[in-house]
């Protein structure tokens, strides 16, 4: 999936023809491709590796997502009491934090979420509720992702406004930072800007750059997302809060991101994304944009120079992605 046909046309010249990329949004029904460095099954310091009862829920929640389909409503996943305690345990500990250290645009959907009980401190919140309220909001949807997806499969689901979500929850013994997205990373951390007008056309503007692009240039991508969506930190006025959806769900990480312990740099797409990053442990750097506006001008900038031979444009209408030969 996702691979590029090669045409060798002479020695020196190599066109790209007809790349496979989602043209609409049901085929995304072949884009959950996983990365397997987090199985609980496979991997030893994983804190699931020695609970049975734990890894044996983990593969009962990853089979609703593979039984997905486009269109589908979004199984409701009844959560257990434990789940539903380390969801508390990490949504009191944001709550306190938010006011201080999160970014203003954050703020104001998190108010939201709570207002309307979506985001309440005793349940895990459903992914179909709070799909239902982006879609009012942005026009983003979820569907359910089995684990941590391939770059090319994940990037590509943001062309469409959609957002592919893990379901499953932490382990109970490691609430507050996880080296592996779930769900409580998902609803807490991303969540709040995807419901943000700016910050979902910042989001659907990555993924629509990725369709049909090169293997390096997914990397690029893929490092920008992670230090704008994942780890991004914002100036408003003199302060600098966070935004990033890996600092809003993980208590430890927002406080180390904020204090003198890291390096912050202003992001700028061309050094930003060849900046190499290990996802096991708090950032040594962290990124920091004027506004999501700035970004935004900063991120089409740097994307008008990629190799792509065609344009692409997204049209909401048919929920389809049409290309348009720029060559
Ligand atoms: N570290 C985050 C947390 O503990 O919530 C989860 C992840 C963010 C990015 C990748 S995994
Ligand atoms: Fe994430």
């Amino acid at each position: 999936l996702g691979g590029l046909t090669l045409l060798a046309e002479d020695t020196n010249a190599v066109t790209v023809k007809d790349p496979w990329f989602p043209r609409h949004a049901s085929d995304l029904d072949n884009c959950n491709h996983l990365m397997t460095k987090y199985e609980p099954d496979l991997d030893m310091s994983h804190p699931g590796f020695a609970d049975k009862e734990y890894r044996a829920r983990r593969k009962l929640i990853a089979e609703i997502a593979f039984a997905y389909k486009y269109g589908d409503p979004i199984p409701n996943i009844p959560y257990t009491e434990t789940e539903n305690e380390t969801w508390k345990r990490v949504f009191n500990t944001l709550v306190d934090l938010v006011p201080k250290h999160a970014c203003k645009e954050y703020q104001r959907v998190f108010q939201k979420l709570r207002e309307e009980k979506i985001f309440e401190p005793h349940r895990v919140p459903q992914l179909q509720e709070v799909s239902d309220f982006l879609k009012k909001n942005t026009g983003f949807t979820l569907r359910p992702a089995a684990g941590l997806l391939t770059a090319r499969d994940f990037l590509s689901s943001l062309a469409f406004r959609i957002f592919q979500s893990t379901q499953y929850i932490r382990h109970i013994n490691s609430p507050y930072h996880t080296p592996e997205p779930d769900a409580i990373h998902e609803l807490l951390g991303h969540m709040p800007l995807l419901a943000d007008p700016s910050f979902a056309q910042f989001s659907q503007e990555i993924g629509l750059a990725s369709l049909g692009a090169s293997d390096e240039e997914i990397e690029k991508l893929s490092t920008i997302y992670w230090f704008t969506v994942e780890f991004g930190l914002c100036k408003e006025g003199t302060e600098t809060k966070a935004y990033g959806a890996g600092l809003l769900s993980a208590y430890g990480e927002l406080l180390h991101s904020l204090s003198d312990k890291c390096e912050h740099r202003p992001f700028e797409p061309s050094t930003t994304a060849v900046q190499p990053y290990q996802d096991q442990d708090y950032q040594p750097i962290y990124y920091v944009a004027n506004s999501f506006e700035d970004a935004k001008e900063k991120f089409r900038r740097w994307v008008a120079m990629m190799s792509r031979p065609f344009e692409v444009r997204y049209n909401p209408h048919t929920q389809s992605v049409e290309v348009l030969d720029s060559v």
